[in-house]
This record gives structure tokens, sequence and C-alpha cells, in this order.
């Protein structure tokens, strides 16, 4: 299959905002994106594959540097329309005042789509007017793109009145603020701009989700597996005779908190090499609770279950996790460990995180007199937390547009105090009951029960994905 590859120069004035939509729609945050005007002197074009296999180029321009001349040289034109191009770059190779339209102009030789990029939170300049006349003169076909980089919408009107004279689409994305849905919907509107990039764009877009889910079902993945490892976490240690109980404990129990934080932290940082966030610093928001340290009060008080919900899964599991642990627990156990069953299980499983965090109660505790084992963790708890955390760092990170480069400049984004802090806390009765399941299929050696626990929870998440994508 040798098909042409589909094409776009993104084209402007200076400073508009042309390598930032780039950069957003093609997920690259290697496009170079400069509050100076003029910084971009070549062309540079960005492929996108997918499977390893490009499927899209997008190809950043300098802006115009010379438009009304050029106009007037196009106007004055008497030449074949489909030689226009070749003949004005011919004749102005060698001009420096013209050096920007001859580079900028070179894709569409080769046949490229024109996604002509605006400032729309500024009123229109006759300039512009000259920029979408020597596009309409090109014969390409082409999309307008406004892009708002502050928050006025008062010119959007003038700026579609205008556009409309001149363009085949009209689309309104903020390079900054844009989601996977947005980018999908600009994509799928290239194809109105020409009959014949239909079908080669229809396969694009087509591939763009078929990724997207794909990505969908790795983040699945990675969160079951990490959910698998920071819950099944145990630990057997030597015990000297005559060891504090307690220092012992509080010490295991630091560990324990190392390792989940270590782990929380590989997890995230593979999610946003799913997402392509290669280069930047990724910030949070100021008011994420995200910000909080993952055993910080805070973090217990918002996320995960209330009280009450807590209280009634540990009503439905914690008969059976204690029965189950009692079993187990041959030899000396001591603490909470050793009473967790029925009723008991249910309060104990409704902490807050004072009490949580004291460290005693989240992971089973075996001591006889040469070892003390800790683990697995015995407060479900945690696992709502975990996920609460690691959802929340999906939702930023595919919504952080790689077009955008830092949170603070500009009033666009997550500004102001997120509804949702957590996900888990609305899960349904039914849906908590899969978490349960899995939680306690997860120190259970029935493999068949395990399969299935890890399956439903699979497609928990799943759901939960895509009702935040
Ligand atoms: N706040 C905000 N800033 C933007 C937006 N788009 C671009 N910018 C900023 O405007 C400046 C110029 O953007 P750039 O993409 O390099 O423009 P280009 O010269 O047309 O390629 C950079 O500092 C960008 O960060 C936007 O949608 N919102
Ligand atoms: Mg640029």
């Amino acid at each position: 299959m040798n098909q042409t590859i589909p094409e776009f120069a993104v084209v402007g004035h200076p400073n508009e905002g042309k390598s930032s939509v780039l950069s957003t729609l093609a997920e690259d945050d290697s496009v170079r994106i400069s509050p100076m005007p003029g910084e971009t002197r070549e062309c540079q074009t960005f492929p996108v594959a997918i499977d390893g296999r490009e499927i899209i180029r997008f190809t950043d321009t300098p802006g115009f540097q010379n438009p009304r001349k050029t106009l007037l040289w196009m106007q004055e034109y008497r030449g074949d329309d489909a030689t226009l191009i070749r003949d004005f770059i011919a004749a102005h190779e060698d001009n420096p005042d013209f050096r920007d339209e001859c580079r900028l102009l070179q894709p569409l030789l080769r046949g490229a789509g024109i996604i002509f990029v605006v400032d729309g939170s500024r009123p229109l300049r006759n300039v512009d007017k000259t920029e979408m006349e020597i596009l309409r003169l090109t014969g390409c076909p082409r999309m307008a793109i406004i892009n708002c980089k502050m928050e006025e919408t008062g010119w959007l009107a003038q700026w579609q009145a205008e556009f409309r004279k001149h363009f085949n689409s009209i689309r309104i994305f903020n390079s900054c603020q844009a989601t996977y849905r947005e980018r999908i919907e600009l994509l799928e509107s290239l194809k109105s701009i020409d009959q014949d990039l239909q079908p080669v764009l229809d396969q694009v877009v087509t591939a763009f989700r078929r990724d997207w889910e794909g990505r969908n079902n790795q983040v699945v993945e990675l969160l079951l597996a990490f959910l698998e490892e920071a819950l099944g976490y145990t630990l057997r240690v030597p015990v000297k005779s005559g060891a504090e109980e307690a220092a012992l404990e509080s010490s295991l129990h630091k560990e324990y908190e190392q390792f989940l934080r270590r782990l929380e932290r590989t997890c995230q940082e593979r999610m946003r090499t799913l997402f392509k966030h290669n280069i930047f610093n990724l910030e949070l928001p100021a008011q994420s609770i995200l910000q909080e340290d993952l055993f910080s009060e805070k973090t217990w008080e918002f996320l995960g279950l209330s009280s009450s919900q807590l209280l009634m899964a540990g009503a439905l599991s914690g008969a059976a996790v204690g029965a189950g642990i009692d079993v187990a627990a041959a030899g000396l156990s001591f603490g909470i460990f050793s009473t967790l069953g029925g009723i008991v299980g249910a309060a104990t499983t409704a902490l807050k995180g004072k009490e949580f965090l004291a460290g005693t109660r989240l992971l089973g505790m075996r001591l006889d007199a040469q070892q003390v084992q800790v683990g697995p963790v015995k407060n479900i708890q945690l696992l709502f937390v975990l996920l609460d955390r690691q959802l929340l760092f999906y939702s930023h990170i595919i919504n952080w547009a790689h077009g955008r480069r830092d949170y603070n400049s500009g009033s666009s984004g997550e500004g102001a105090l997120p509804a949702k802090i957590g996900y888990t806390g609305e899960w349904t009765r039914q849906d908590r009951g899969i978490c349960e399941v899995f939680f306690r299929t997860l120190v259970q050696d029935d493999s068949l029960q395990k399969t299935r626990g890890r399956e439903d929870m699979a497609s928990l998440i799943h759901r939960a994905l895509q009702d935040i994508s």
C-alpha cells in the first residue's frame, strides 16, 4: 500500500499561534513555540505516526513577511493559475523581502492543504484580509482556525463573517485547551475542505480513534498492575529478640509508604509517555489534590469513599476478609489485625485520615518469634484513594494540550477549582462491589475468582476512563 500521506501547512501571521496549534494537533511537544514573533524562519514538517506508520504530516511555516506586496504581485500575475505559486517563488527566491513568503508557499507546491491560524481574540485587520486573499488565490484546499489567545470572544462573529468568503471550513480550536475530542473533530472537518482528501482522512481519523482506544486499554492494564502491586505488597523481616513492636511496625509502614509513592510516580510517568508528553514538565494545577502527598490527611479526607460508603463496603467485605485473615494468621498476631472480621471489619474500614496515618491499620501484620510479616493491605480505602489519584492524573494529562507550555501564562485552562475532586466516591454500589471483589481476590488463591475479579475491575476502570475523556 503506497498511499500519499496527507500534508497540511499551518500558515498565518507571526505570533498568532501556528506552532501551538500544530503542536496540539500533532501531539508533538517538540514543536518550537515562542512568545517572540518571527522566530520560525524555516518550514519544519512534523510527521504523525501511529504504530510506526506515518499517517499524516503537518508543516510549520514562518509567518507572512510582506503580505501586501505579495498580494499585489499575485493580482497582477497574468500566467496560468496552476503555476501561480511556482512563478511567485521563482520571481522572489533571491529577494530577502519575500523570504518568508517563498518558504511558506513551498509546501503548497507539493500539494499540502492550508490551515490558516488567526488569534480570534483581537479585531480583524486589513492585513488579515490580505493574507486570506493570497491563500484564496493559491487555489489550495484550506481551512481557517480561530485560536483565541485571550478569553475575549467579542470579535469572533467578525472573523467568521470574513472567513466565509475565503475558506472552505472554519473551526474554533484553542491550541492550549483543546481536548482529544476537539482534535478528532478538527481532523474530521479537514475532510470537508477537499473531496479528494476524504478517503485518506477517513483512515486517519479511524487510526486516531483506534490509537486512543489502544492507549486507554494500556492505561487499564497499567492501573490494574499498579493496584495489584500496591495492595498485594507483603514484606517479611526477621525480628531480633526483644525488638520493640511499635517501632518496628512504624518503620515497616514508613517503608511501605515510600514504596507506594514510588510506585505511584512510576505509573504516572508511564501514562505520561503513553500520551506523548515527553519534553516539558507537567505542572499540576495549584489547587489539585494531587499536589498533596499520598498520605496527607487532606488526601484521605477528599479522595476515595465517604465514611458511610466505606462502612457499607466494610460490611460487605469485612466478614470475608476477616475470616480469610484469621485462618491465615497462624502464630502470633497483634494489633487490630487479630480482631478483624464482621462488624469490627466494617468499622475499622472507615478510617479517618488521622487514624490511618498513625500507620497501624493499613497493613495486615503477623509476628512470630523469628519474623514479622506486613501486608497485604487490609484497608480498601487505599484502593479507592490510589485509583482516584491515578484517574485525576489521567484526566489531567489527557487534557493537557501539547501546545500548552505554561500553566501560569494567560488565563486559559483549569483556572477555577475543579468541581471534580475524586471519581470513585460517585460510583454506584454495584461498581464498589466490583472493587470489593477485586480487592478480596487479590489475596486469595482461587485463580478463577481472581481472573473474574480482575476482568470486572478492568471493565470498570475502562468505563471510568471513557467517562473522563
Ligand atoms: N494563552 C494563550 N497563549 C497562546 C495561545 N496560542 C499561542 N499562544 C502563545 O502565543 C505565542 C506565540 O505562539 P506560537 O504558536 O509560537 O505562534 P506562531 O508564531 O504563530 O507560531 C506563544 O507565547 C504561545 O505560548 C493560546 O491559545 N492561549
Ligand atoms: Mg511558529
